[in-house]
């Protein structure tokens, strides 16, 4: 049994009502010792209700999603990490209905023509969700709980290793009120779960020797919006999951790769897209400037140069308009170390904000919270002992998930395209199939397991290693004719493994690696 958490320490500030601390929350204020709550949680949130504004529409779709919101509707792929954090706090099923599935990547050319790259298994896969439908469930469920409380319009001024935060009130969009009140307390522990440009984190840094570091990447991004299909609906009505959608395959998640920039697309519930443009900074701002001098024509004729078939899809007034409303973000690598000083802990993009090549910065705030949750348990719900258990168990991870997203942009935007590394997936897949637990792909690893990110990342390259080993001598031996044959076939057709079986098997061989390793 928990022992008693001492009074003054009993008191939890979450500063940010998002994806993380929306959950760390719900998971701290269920806690217990002796029958009784362990801890009072404060989540306090700059912005306003965003469920207020949700419910002010009066349209909603079948799946009560505000049909206005659409248009603002941002989608994150939820996989493994997120959904055990789901179910562990019972939430599962309520989002479920809400999931379109994606399962594996839908490859649109440069000539238009469409390839299916499986994500894994047969039945693996991860699914599209809504971050407002995630966040409205999250904060809905926190306000069933009577030792919680939500401020939203508060936002953190100022904290301090002692615990004492201070909150000003803020307006809907998070900016201060001019002599707007302050709110003051002296908390048990501060818990940053504020985001990329975490305040919390601001303050951890001021004075201190914690090491920092905060790297843009040369690209931004930009979201787009497809429309419904004529038939949506009715295809709603009926609950026919596949029909509706204005681009076929609706269940994957949709890529152009072109080298410097890429346009991706995942589908929603109410049978829209979202789509989101990456390129260079630089591109954007010429396109700025081409907009600027050309008007609203230069955008419609970068994308009838780069991406066509989307182009027809998007619209071209609307390629246009969105262009000029939706404003370019920026992608950060935020690296702290550590992750707390004396009753501060940063949790989710706070302590470690990811690009988002891996769709797993979500994953990893909720996977954060499972594991504080663990940690607490672990140390009899003290909580310094926790804190420092957390942070060194999470720590590296962290790490490893920010290097992981980085690596996966480059085989996004250029190695999907090639022939190779469909050749390469398909061998890993066939591995894998053969020695589920010896081989498990890199994707596999990140999004169908809850391997630790940093283990995940030493064993990829690892296991790639040996693969290009192995694919050079495949390559010989193509040389010399003998694989010739079964390789052009299974190249052809994805499902005829049989040429690669052999060719994997004599290329790995030829390395060492014979036998699946008993150990695991
Ligand atoms: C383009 C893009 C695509 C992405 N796709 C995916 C994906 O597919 N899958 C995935 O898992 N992840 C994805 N992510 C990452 C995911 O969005 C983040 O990792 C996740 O939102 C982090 O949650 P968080 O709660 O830590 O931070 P945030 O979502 O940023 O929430 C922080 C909260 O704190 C509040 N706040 C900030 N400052 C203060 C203050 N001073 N006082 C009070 N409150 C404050 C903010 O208003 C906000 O509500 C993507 C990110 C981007 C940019
Ligand atoms: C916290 O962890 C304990 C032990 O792992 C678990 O029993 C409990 O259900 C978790 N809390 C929640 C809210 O899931
Ligand atoms: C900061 O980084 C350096 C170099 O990696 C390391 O030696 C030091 O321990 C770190 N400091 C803290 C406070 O973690
Ligand atoms: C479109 C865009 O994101 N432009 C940015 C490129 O980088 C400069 C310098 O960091 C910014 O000032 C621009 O806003």
């Amino acid at each position: 049994m928990a022992a008693a958490v001492p009074d003054d320490r009993r008191l939890i500030v979450v500063v940010g009502a998002g994806l993380a601390g929306a959950m760390s929350a719900l998971y701290l204020g269920r806690r217990q010792t002796d029958g009784k709550p362990a801890f009072q949680v404060h989540v306090f949130e700059k912005r306003g209700d965003f469920r207020a504004r949700e419910l002010a529409t009066d349209k909603t779709d079948a799946y009560g999603v505000a049909t206005d919101s659409v248009k603002r509707s941002i989608n994150l792929a939820l996989s493994c990490r997120g959904e055990a954090a789901l179910a562990e706090v019972g939430l599962l099923d309520a989002v479920k209905p809400t999931l379109v599935p994606m399962h594996g990547r839908v490859i649109h050319d440069e000539s238009g023509a469409l390839s299916f790259q499986p994500y894994g298994k047969p039945g693996e896969h991860i699914s599209s969700v809504s971050r407002e439908r995630l966040t409205t469930l999250l904060v809905t469920e926190l306000e069933k709980l009577p030792n919680v409380r939500l401020h939203f319009n508060h936002k953190l001024e100022t904290a301090r290793p002692d615990g004492t935060v201070v909150f000003v009130e803020s307006d809907d969009d998070g900016r201060d009120v001019k002599g707007g009140a302050t709110t003051r307390l002296h908390a048990g522990l501060v818990l940053g779960a504020d985001g990329a440009f975490s305040r919390v984190r601001a303050a951890m840094l001021r004075g201190s020797r914690v090491n920092f570091s905060r790297r843009f990447i040369d690209h931004s991004y930009k979201e787009f919006h497809i429309a419904p299909g004529a038939d949506a609906a009715s295809a709603i009505a009926r609950r026919d999951d596949e029909a509706g959608y204005r681009l076929e395959q609706p269940h994957g998640l949709h890529i152009w790769p072109r080298h410097e920039f890429m346009l991706i697309a995942l589908p929603n519930p109410d049978r829209t897209f979202t789509c989101t443009l990456f390129a260079p900074n630089a591109t954007f701002e010429e396109l700025d400037s081409a907009v600027k001098a050309d008007g609203p024509g230069a955008v419609v004729a970068f994308f009838r140069a780069n991406f066509p078939d989307a182009l027809a899809l998007i619209g071209e007034e609307n390629v246009a308009s969105q262009y000029a409303e939706n404003p370019a973000g920026s992608l950060v690598t935020v690296r702290v170390d550590p992750w707390n000083r004396g009753r501060m802990l940063l949790i989710g993009d706070a302590a470690h904000a990811i690009v988002p090549f891996f769709g797993q910065g979500m994953n990893a705030a909720f996977e954060d919270a499972l594991e504080l949750n663990a940690s607490l348990d672990l140390c009899n719900g003290d909580l310094d002992a926790s804190i420092k258990d957390f942070v060194a168990k999470r720590m590296p991870t962290g790490n490893g998930i920010a290097d992981l997203s980085l690596e996966n942009y480059e085989e996004m935007r250029s190695h999907t395209a090639s022939p190779l590394f469909v050749v390469s997936k398909q061998i890993e897949g066939l591995l894998h199939a053969l020695a589920p637990t010896w081989w498990i792909p890199r994707y596999s690893m990140v999004s169908f397991s809850r391997i630790p990110y940093d283990e995940a990342k030493a064993r990829a390259h690892r296991q790639e290693a040996a693969l290009s080993v192995a694919e050079a001598v495949v390559g010989a031996a193509l040389a010399a004719g003998a694989l010739a044959a079964g390789v052009a076939l299974a190249r052809d057709a994805p499902s005829g493994f049989s040429g690669l079986k052999a060719a994997a098997s004599s290329a790995l061989a030829a390395v060492g690696i014979g036998a699946p390793a008993s150990s695991e």
